[in-house]
């Protein structure tokens, strides 16, 4: 809870709303963004609402505000969370993730670029050579994923197509050793003019590719481009390509000659029933369609070979426990945001897919962490009621009757089943599910029924179907163990104006987020938690009993005199290692008369130093 800032800028954590409710909710959000405070926590978590300007908070007085210290100690910001997973890492050994969630254009991919610049930022003081690189590559490495792999759509200018999670090694030190970065690209779409020649070519050398490398990424870029422009042409029934002068140059650019190039986009290989191999000519319909997948499929290993590069500078070498201890874990992830469009694809129905695969982790985990804590501890936990989302992946996943086991029948009788077929087929396994609706039906449904805009989408190229999404949710899952922090985006506005909170679009975001759910998980459990040692060491010095030592048997018991004597006793429970305290507010009165001491205290021990006393 932060003690810096005043009450005009609203509440630093929901947790401290008079009453949880939707409108109170609200009401702080809005004022906070209104004040320029984007950020808001609960609890461990922070609320952040995309800001549309550049904010002034993000240098090194910043960092060093937040570095070391504990959530309430400063007002809410990104870097507290990044502080809080640093620290768990540190001084507990634990593998922790940070998970960073809403929907396009909500902030995902800034948030998460802020928080790896934090961790590189306090980390290394000694500024030793073999870390430095390491920190470079992996900032680094966000510039030329981003060239590479984000691109403008209707609701982001920077949207990422692909999703990331990244991981960075640590040594018992606290300082980076390596990393990894997974990468979940689903669209092939880019070269992206935000990023600079200049910038991506620099950043690209900063990761240590070879100008070789480089220059056989621009071949294929060249490649790409120009083949994603072709045509072709009927003539008296057979195919040709429009403009032989590209075909050359395509040659030229893969080494190759004209004829291979023109012969791979205008035939295809076909065995024959008496086993024999025959070329078949395209029609120019099948030419398109086969050069736009080739384009793709180019354009998907261009993208893993890079991120596979990557990885390799990165990856941990050489690690041996006994010099540098357990090797811990921070890990970020971003990925591409919930989003509409006019025109829905296959593309959206995945994204889609898996936000609500990420929303049921965060349900699960923040309700399991709780509740885990407090049995653990031996604290009475009472449930909280929250919408369960797992009934919308089973719509998705299901065995046998989901929506991906029909797509996957489907495509395995590619060429007989239509769109339609596959969508009767669909309406018969699922038309009793409460929140699936027929397309036939679902063409007139409204904006909020998000269901129906995923069904919009399945009118598509099956053929295109590429399981490497599916691999996204397994993926999420097996980071189960890690102890996660979460960053939820909001995006306050559809036209990227700094200046405007559309209540209504604010208000369906906080909904499907589920953040009213976590406020009151929060509040019903106890907001705040310390182990006893921790608090002894802060607070003793506002009690007799434990200034400068206390002479109790257990630590736990010095803290109950603590809690006595400031009369909040009522407000807490005692656990098995730490003290859980339900409101906030007795932890303020202690902070701030601890505040009011120190410096009474640091004259005394002057005093004493000078020999005065
Ligand atoms: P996203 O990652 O959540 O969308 P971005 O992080 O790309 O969204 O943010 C979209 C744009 O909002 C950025 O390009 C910035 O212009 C602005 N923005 C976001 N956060 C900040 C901030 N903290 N300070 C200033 N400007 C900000 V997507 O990748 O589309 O789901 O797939
Ligand atoms: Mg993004």
């Amino acid at each position: 809870m932060a003690v810096l800032e005043g009450l005009e800028f609203g509440k630093s954590d929901f947790v401290l709303l008079d009453e949880v409710n939707i409108e109170q909710f609200m009401e702080n959000l809005k004022l906070r963004f209104e004040k320029a405070r984007i950020y808001t926590f609960i609890g461990e978590g922070v609320v952040s609402v995309n800001p549309y300007k550049q904010m002034d908070i993000y240098g090194k007085e910043e960092i060093n505000a937040y570095r070391g210290r504990e959530l309430y100690e400063n007002p809410p910001h990104l870097y507290a969370v990044a502080d809080a997973a640093y620290k768990a890492m540190k001084r507990r050994a634990k593998d922790t993730c940070i998970v960073v969630s809403g929907e396009s254009g909500a902030g995902k991919t800034e948030a998460s670029k802020y928080i790896m610049q934090y961790i590189a930022a306090i980390t290394n003081p000694s500024q030793r050579a073999e870390v430095e690189s390491v920190k470079n590559v992996l900032l680094k490495s966000n510039c030329v994923l981003e060239a590479f792999g984000n691109a403008k759509t209707n609701r982001n200018d920077n949207s990422s197509r692909f999703g990331k999670y990244m991981d960075i090694n640590f040594n018992f030190n606290g300082d980076p050793t390596g990393g990894h970065i997974n990468n979940y690209l689903l669209e092939k779409t880019s070269n992206n003019d935000r990023y600079s020649h200049n910038a991506v070519l620099s950043a690209l050398n900063v990761i240590g590719f070879s100008e070789e490398e480089i220059h056989s990424i621009y071949r294929i870029l060249g490649t790409i481009l120009i083949l994603g422009n072709l045509q072709f042409e009927t003539d008296r029934e057979s195919v040709l390509v429009v403009g032989m002068g590209d075909v050359s140059h395509i040659a030229e650019l893969t080494s190759t000659e004209p004829d291979n190039v023109t012969k791979s986009l205008l035939y295809r290989t076909v065995a024959t029933g008496g086993g024999e191999v025959i070329e078949k000519g395209h029609s120019e319909k099948e030419a398109c369609f086969g050069r736009d997948a080739f384009t793709k499929a180019l354009y998907e290993r261009l993208f893993g070979w890079i991120v596979g590069r990557i990885n390799a500078v990165i990856e941990v070498k050489d690690y041996n426990p006994v010099l540098h201890g357990k090797n811990t874990v921070i890990g970020v992830l971003d990925i591409y945001g919930f989003e509409i469009f006019d025109n829905n694809s296959f593309e959206q129905f995945c994204i889609n897919y898996c936000n609500e695969k990420l929303q049921q982790l965060f349900i699960q985990l923040i309700l399991c962490q709780e509740q885990d804590e407090y049995r653990r501890e031996g604290i009475i936990w009472q449930h909280i009621d929250y919408f369960n989302n797992q009934i919308i992946v089973d719509l998705v996943e299901q065995p046998h009757k989901g929506i991906i086991s029909v797509l996957d029948e489907a495509c395995l009788s590619v060429g007989k089943v239509t769109d339609t077929v596959c969508l009767e087929s669909m309406d018969v396994k699922l038309g009793q599910h409460p929140h699936y609706t027929s397309r036939k039906v679902g063409q007139n449904s409204t904006a909020s029924n998000r269901i129906n805009y995923i069904l919009f989408s399945l009118a598509m190229q099956l053929t295109q179907l590429h399981p490497s999404f599916l691999f996204f949710p397994i993926a999420v899952s097996l980071y189960n163990h890690r102890e996660p922090y979460y960053v939820r985006c909001i995006k306050p506005n559809d036209i990227k104006s700094p200046a405007l909170f559309d209540d209504a679009r604010c208000q369906h975001q906080v909904a499907y987020l589920g953040l009213l759910e976590n406020v009151r998980v929060r509040r019903a459990g106890f907001a705040c938690r310390q182990a006893y040692t921790r608090f002894l060491q802060r607070y003793k010095m506002t009690c007799e009993n434990t200034w400068p030592n206390h002479l109790m048997g257990t630590d736990r018991e010095a803290v109950e005199a603590i809690v006595t004597q400031h009369g909040f006793q009522d407000d807490v429970a005692y656990g098995h290692t730490m003290l859980f305290v339900r409101t906030p507010k007795s932890l303020f009165t202690l902070e701030q008369e601890r505040a009011a001491l120190v410096p009474v205290l640091v004259l005394f021990l002057q005093k004493v130093w000078r020999g005065a006393l």
